[in-house]
């Protein structure tokens, strides 16, 4: 064998032992979602012949030739038995695209399929497009809303890291052609995180939106929004009803923004969604959940407080540090839920539970008292039940 063969097959050694690793759960849990040892996507899942030019005649030293930055961000969807991710894959060249990848149980074995997905354009071009939520939509459609970031055009001369976010649309019925939509219209001046509603209400779309003064700041918007549209085709917001406030210290004082779509439960609809405070080491992304109305999508009717998922270990680490966000989920139908989140804008990973422990999570977790004696209040009172609790069972020692 020549050099380049042998780096070849040791390059498609390693990259064949990753994806077929197994994702074991991890030993400790909080009762409520199980960790998994190993992210389930990284840069290096993203085949060979994508980074590669395999022939040694043009790539004599092969060497990559179209290199991989990060994998994350990824919308999910069950697909004719397998577990779907509309991975938010990012070249180090810092554009990002889509790109699925399939695994046959949800936890490992994610293999990118052929090619990423051809988005089409709209007449403004994108700059920049991420972060896709999927919903396999009442009306027929598989949609994925995303991201589209531009430059701004009121940028002053010299200024050349000032951009314009928007909701872009397209829908498809294979995931694999796509038909691109008109960008969504709604009355805030940028737009990030928007995810459409998987029913129709009251015969119109519904669409949860993050109205948001700048690129970065939310300003005098921020929360999360609800509007309707009669149409996908022409989509137009007249007017948000913002169901979930950002709010003085809490995990989602600076901005916030729904995940996947919202799943249904017979108590309401059970929302995943990600918050952002302010530190002195920059901004932290966690992921909270809460419930709203099964008819009045407006009403959050429970809402734990504090994080559901926080970065951990070495999720902690990446190109944008101290982040987790999710924009995908899947029911299964034995009532598992697979959890897709990323960490630091790097990677992804899953965490599973059930829908049955995921409302129990959110109707019995104390909310947020916000202010330390309430907390304080609020653990004492569990303190006092255990404490009852554990002397009828005559286990006073535990005090
Ligand atoms: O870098 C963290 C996240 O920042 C943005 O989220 P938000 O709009 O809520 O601030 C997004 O760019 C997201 O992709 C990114 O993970």
């Amino acid at each position: 064998m020549n050099s380049f063969e042998n780096r070849l097959s040791t390059l498609e050694s390693a990259h064949n032992e990753l994806i077929i690793r197994i994702n074991a759960r991890q030993k400790h849990s909080n009762g409520i979602y199980d960790r998994y040892e190993n992210p389930v996507l990284t840069a290096a899942h993203v085949p060979l012949f994508w980074r590669y030019d395999l022939n040694p005649e043009t790539n004599p030293y092969l060497m990559e030739r179209f290199g991989i930055n990060a994998t994350f961000n990824a919308g999910a969807i069950k697909w004719q038995g397998s577990y779907l991710l509309a991975v938010r894959v990012e070249g180090v060249d810092r554009k990002s695209f889509f790109a699925i990848a399939e695994s046959p149980n949800g936890i490992d074995n994610f293999r990118f399929w052929d090619a990423p997905i051809d988005m089409p354009e709209t007449e403004v071009h994108d700059g920049n497009v991420y972060d896709m939520r999927l919903v396999a939509h009442q009306d027929g459609w598989i949609y994925g809303l995303f991201c589209t970031e531009r430059k701004d055009p009121a940028a002053k001369i010299g200024d050349e890291s000032s951009a314009v976010a928007q909701c872009g649309i397209a829908r498809t019925k294979d995931l694999k052609i796509w038909e691109r939509l008109p960008d969504l219209k709604t009355p805030s001046p940028q737009q990030r995180n928007v995810v459409l509603h998987p029913e129709f209400i009251n015969g119109k779309y519904a669409l949860y939106t993050r109205p948001q003064d700048g690129f970065i700041d939310a300003g005098t918007g921020g929360g999360i929004g609800l509007g309707f549209t009669d149409s996908m085709e022409n989509a137009v917001v007249e007017k948000e009803f913002i169901v979930d406030e950002k709010s003085y210290h809490t995990v989602y004082e600076v901005k916030n923004g729904q995940g996947p779509a919202p799943i249904k439960t017979p108590k309401g609809w059970l929302h995943l969604a990600h918050g952002v405070r302010n530190t002195a080491a920059g901004l932290r992304y966690v992921l909270y959940m809460f419930m709203t109305d099964l008819q009045d999508l407006t009403k959050v009717i429970h809402k734990p407080g504090g994080y559901f998922i926080a970065p951990e270990g070495e999720e902690r680490v990446g190109d944008v540090s101290n982040v987790t966000f999710s924009n995908g989920w899947i029911l299964d139908d034995d009532g598992t839920v697979f959890i897709y989140y990323a960490s630091s804008d790097t990677r992804m990973h899953v965490a599973t539970s059930t829908l049955d422990k995921l409302v129990d999570y959110c109707t019995n977790t104390p909310p947020d008292g916000l202010r330390s004696a309430a907390s304080v209040k609020t653990l004492k009172g569990l303190i006092e039940k255990n404490r009852l609790f554990l002397g009828q069972k005559q286990r006073t020692t535990a005090f």
